[in-house]
């Protein structure tokens, strides 16, 4: 039977094996004199070692520091030999292992090559510092292919190529924790394309774009200094000749609680200090613009600046951008208003005005300034913020009710809250005008999808639930990707495949939506009764979810999900207020009252969403509350329809990784590293890629692109015998490619020779033709 004591076997390391894979065992280790192992220290990382005798179970290793340890055999694994130290593709390596992987990322690292390939996915260590590797020298060399080592721009640079040759739109798809380097990520694909389909000008527009929404939708986390706090997706559309024509973005829940709280150490978002700190005289007067510490709601974080970032330095380089998005110079002004009128609120306090508790605001400068800021009355704002109107009984009537504290301090927290949100949604809106495609749309277009990354807190949130839940699906995408579909795609065209196992999310997914017993559903339906609370839908949880592995019930309010990057405990403190989002209708009221510009948008557009009754229709007051979908629904209809629209797309992948938790250059924690190259398991989708044919294409269209390299007749011009026949004439070697039912699949790089040669025959006759016209001429 087999024996695995030798230490020349490769071992698995974890519950996989991979010493089943006829790739994993391909040197001949026995002709080396001496055997190099992975040992696993007690403190958990990988050392290389030289093993120096084996006797019956037991190895005895030397380390080289000059220690010599003496370990059971089967815990050691196999290291690649020193020529394939920092391979650049991880389906270079004989042995496929953890400690392997960890090490040839390791060694690329140190020398600041950041990015290396995992099969078709492209991994990408966050150095946290500038690398030499951007910017138009390198973009030029990518452009004329003379670098093609793994980047950014080499992926991008595919996308475009596929997006021409096979007229189909293309995705570019980063995930990765929170800090991992995404949305830096996202930038350098844009400035890829930007580059090459620049010209008509729309390109500089789209760049802009990033200083801008990063200004109001990022802000500083105890994860990253520069925390995108929403999701989003850009489209960049291409004319037929591969110029840029115009740009859409779509973005995905804002976290809006941060406006008016955020925890110890954090900020609010940047735009609130770039404008503190860098608005002109005559704009500090105008608002009556104070410091950032000496507003409220950025005061309770005490945290104001981050370090290496200069806050009034970033606002102009906004100032500049809005002008380049053609953000009128009045728009801008109403925009610095209700960032103001935000602030400002924070700081409107309440008094006491009888025994049961009832308060108004203080007539004082915070809510003077705010009703000039939004362009109402003192007296409105006071009774929006102090009183609720409500309808009852069978004929309607309306009463009016006094807000105690707590209450009065929740509507000024939501009234701030959505005017925040409603200017970030409306200056989306005003930059998809200003890049809006033409009506020339040819239907050519690469998105890039950057959301927040997976959150793991202390304390964690109704936001890190919706955060790791968006997570959850877009892992299932690139496992549906990678592993369901390539390989149901084999099994399908009658090909021989031996199935790769993944680590598959679905129980977490099902745990969330499932119906009615879900997460979700349960949070919906909790929300909608008059008597729910944080607590009661706490214990529905734990009465109803306990079976599914995922789920685990905590202490009091708390749960814990099993997420596939890890187990995070929600506190559930705030999820239904959260989940209800409700903003009183005296509110909207007060808005569409307002004489500023901006407020009545957002009343108008709030009313707008307020249509499909589903949740809050029973909520607390009765009924005069706007009925709307509740976040989650909202939420969860965005991502399936994202979902849908990344279906229709030929995905690129790109995962990030942080190497570290302290933000720092130059500091690689293997265990910080394996765990996210595990969660998102790169080992399998290089296992599956080079056992795999990742290139496929069907008969037809073979025949089609390169019959007329054939230099012999071919008796039948059916496309499976075209097919047939181009494939011997360039010698294509039998175990390189597959012949389907419907397709042809080809092993990695198999059919770079042929586009080679289809492109240099192209190119010969275009030669030729235009020597001939110049004749003529
Ligand atoms: P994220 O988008 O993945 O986190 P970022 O893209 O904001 O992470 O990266 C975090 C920080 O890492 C950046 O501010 C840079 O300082 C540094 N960084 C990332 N990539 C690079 C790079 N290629 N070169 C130099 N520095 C880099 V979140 O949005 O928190 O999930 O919600
Ligand atoms: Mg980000």
């Amino acid at each position: 039977g087999d024996d695995h004591k030798d230490p020349r076997t490769p071992v698995p390391l974890v519950k996989r094996s991979y010493a089943d894979s006829k790739w994993s065992d391909t040197t001949p280790y026995a002709s080396k004199k001496k055997i190099q192992s992975w040992v696993q220290l007690p403190d958990g990382n990988w050392e290389l070692g030289t093993v120096i005798q084996t006797t019956g179970n037991n190895s005895v290793i030397t380390l080289p520091e000059g220690k010599v340890l003496q370990v059971s055999s089967e815990t050691l694994i196999p290291a690649n030999p020193d020529i394939l130290d920092g391979v650049d593709d991880l389906m270079q390596l004989s042995y496929l292992n953890e400690p392997s992987v960890l090490y040839n990322l390791q060694y690329r690292y140190d020398r600041d090559l950041i990015y290396t390939k995992a099969g078709p996915v492209l991994v990408a260590v966050n150095p946290f510092k500038k690398v030499l590797l951007y910017g138009n020298d390198y973009i030029e060399a990518y452009k004329r292919k003379s670098l093609d080592n793994p980047h950014v721009y080499a992926i991008t640079d595919t996308s475009m190529r596929e997006m021409i040759r096979d007229e189909v739109n293309q995705s570019i798809i980063i995930s990765g924790e929170s800090g991992a380097g995404k949305t830096e990520t996202a930038k350098i694909a844009m400035q890829y394309l930007a580059a090459l389909g620049g010209g008509s000008g729309i390109e500089y527009e789209i760049l802009k774009t990033n200083p801008i929404l990063e200004a109001f939708g990022n802000a500083k986390t105890l994860r990253n200094d520069n925390s995108s706090r929403f999701g989003k997706l850009i489209e960049i559309h291409f004319s037929e000749t591969g110029k840029i024509s115009g740009a859409k973005i779509q973005t995905f829940l804002l976290e809006k609680s941060r406006v008016v709280q955020c925890s110890e150490g954090e900020r609010s978002y940047h735009i609130f200090y770039q404008l503190c700190a860098g608005a002109s005289p005559s704009l500090r007067e105008k608002l009556n613009l104070k410091n950032a510490d000496e507003f409220k709601y950025l005061r309770q974080s005490n945290c104001f600046t981050i370090s290496g970032v200069d806050d009034a330095e970033q606002f102009r380089i906004v100032l500049d951008a809005l002008d380049i998005v053609h953000v009128s110079k009045e728009d801008q002004d109403s925009v610095f208003a209700m960032l103001a009128a935000v602030l400002w609120l924070g700081d409107v306090s309440f008094t006491s005005i009888d025994s049961e508790n009832h308060v108004e605001p203080v007539i004082d400068e915070g809510l003077t300034t705010v009703a000039t800021l939004i362009g109402c009355k003192v007296e409105e704002l006071k009774l929006a913020l102090s009183t609720r109107k409500m309808r009852v009984g069978r004929r309607n009537d309306t009463i009016v009710q006094k807000l105690t504290l707590a209450q009065a301090m929740d509507t000024r927290d939501a009234l701030a809250k959505s005017i925040y949100s409603c200017l970030f949604d409306w200056l989306v809106e005003q930059i998809n005008k200003s890049l809006a495609v033409g009506k020339r749309r040819t239907g050519r277009s690469i998105s890039i999808l950057d959301i927040y990354g997976f959150e793991s807190f202390e304390r964690n949130s109704f936001e890190q639930f919706c955060i790791n839940y968006a997570n959850e699906r877009l892992q299932q995408h690139f496992n549906r990707h990678l592993f369901k579909l390539e390989q149901e795609e084999y099994i399908q065209d009658g090909i021989d495949w031996a199935k790769v196992e993944f680590e598959d999310n679905q129980d977490c997914l099902n745990l969330f939506e499932k119906k009615p017993l879900g997460l979700q559903s349960l949070l919906d339906e909790e929300s909608t009764f008059p008597n729910g609370t944080d607590l009661s839908f706490a214990n529905k949880l734990k009465q109803h979810l306990s079976a599914n592995p995922c789920f685990q019930g905590e202490r009091e309010k708390a749960f814990r999900v099993r997420h596939y990057a890890g187990e995070v405990t929600y506190d559930t403190t705030g999820f239904l207020e959260k989940n209800r989002d409700l903003l009183h209708l005296d509110s909207i009221e007060l808005l569409s009252s307002c004489t500023c510009p901006l407020p009545q948008v957002f009343a108008s557009s709030m009313l707008n969403q307020s249509e499909k009754p589903v949740v809050g229709a029973l909520h607390k007051s009765g009924g005069a509350d706007s009925q709307k979908l509740s976040v989650t629904t909202k939420f969860k209809s965005q991502l399936f329809q994202l979902m849908q629209r990344l279906e229709s797309t030929t995905p690129h992948f790109i995962r990030c990784i942080k190497p570290n938790n302290f933000q720092s250059p130059g500091s690689y924690d293997q265990g910080l590293i394996l765990q996210q190259l595990r969660c998102c398991g790169v080992l399998e989708v290089v296992r599956i890629s080079r056992s795999g044919f990742p290139t496929r294409m069907s008969h037809q269209k073979f025949a089609r692109r390169y019959g007329f390299l054939l230099l012999d007749h071919v008796a039948s011009q059916d496309p499976l015998s075209v097919s047939v026949a181009i494939l011997h004439q360039f010698n294509i070697l039998p175990e390189m490619y597959q012949v389907g039912y419907t397709k042809l699949f080809f092993r990695t790089g198999q059919i770079g020779v042929l586009e080679d040669t289809r492109n240099r025959t192209l190119h010969g006759i275009l030669r030729v033709q235009s020597c001939f016209r110049g004749h003529k001429a």
